[in-house]
């Protein structure tokens, strides 16, 4: 890995996020250093000028590269809803309203979605997203991740139950970092 990307900031005050991603850059010799700032955060439709936005704010504001984490899930039968306002549903309404939401629903596809975001200081933002597809379980099930996890079945099984670890192999996190992984190892 070029020296230049060994230490990386990751602007988040989403402590699941952090864990996960900083197990992932360990596994390339990256360290992530949290920081908690609240930047200004869009409101758009795509996760891809949500991430960008923010991350340019704290590279500009902080005066070092920077990375964010713009995520959410997109749920077919609801027409991708909650999406880019996954974060306001969750505080709002948590999984069991959510599942409330898709009682009568047969069709329970759905998918997270990961937009990073890496900026320089006074350069321009770079995206990198990963997606992963799933079903919306009918009920809460098992207490691993954060977030959506218990209700997002993968092939079987939810997130909540699969664990950080596994989730970590197959995630859209994991995906959208791989690109971004992929970008720094050739610079
Ligand atoms: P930061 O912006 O500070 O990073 P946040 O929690 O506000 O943290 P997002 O807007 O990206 O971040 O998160 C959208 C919502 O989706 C939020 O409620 C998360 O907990 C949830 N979420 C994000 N990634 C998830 C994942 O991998 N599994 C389950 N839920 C997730």
């Amino acid at each position: 890995m070029n020296p230049a990307f060994e230490k990386i900031v990751f602007v988040t005050g989403n402590a699941g996020k952090f864990s996960e991603i900083q197990a992932i850059l360990a596994s390339f010799g990256v360290e992530a250093i949290q920081n908690k700032g609240d930047y200004p955060e869009i409101q758009a439709d795509d996760l891809e000028p949500i991430a960008a936005y923010s991350a340019k704010a704290a590279a500009d504001d902080l005066g070092v590269p920077v990375m964010v984490d713009d995520s959410g899930i997109f749920i077919q039968a609801l027409n991708g809803f909650p999406g880019p306002y996954s974060r306001f549903i969750e505080d709002r309404l948590g999984n069991p309203r959510v599942l409330l939401l898709m009682k009568n629903e047969t069709n329970r596809d759905a998918y997270f979605k990961t937009v990073i975001a890496f900026c320089e200081p006074r350069k321009e933002p770079l995206t990198f997203s990963g997606t992963v597809e799933g079903k919306i379980a009918f009920e809460e099930r098992g207490d691993g991740g954060f977030g959506f996890d218990p209700i997002f079945d993968y092939n079987g099984q939810t997130f909540g139950e699969l664990g950080a670890e596994f989730k970590n192999t197959v995630s859209h996190r994991r995906r959208a970092l791989d690109k971004f992984i992929e970008w720094m190892e050739k610079q």
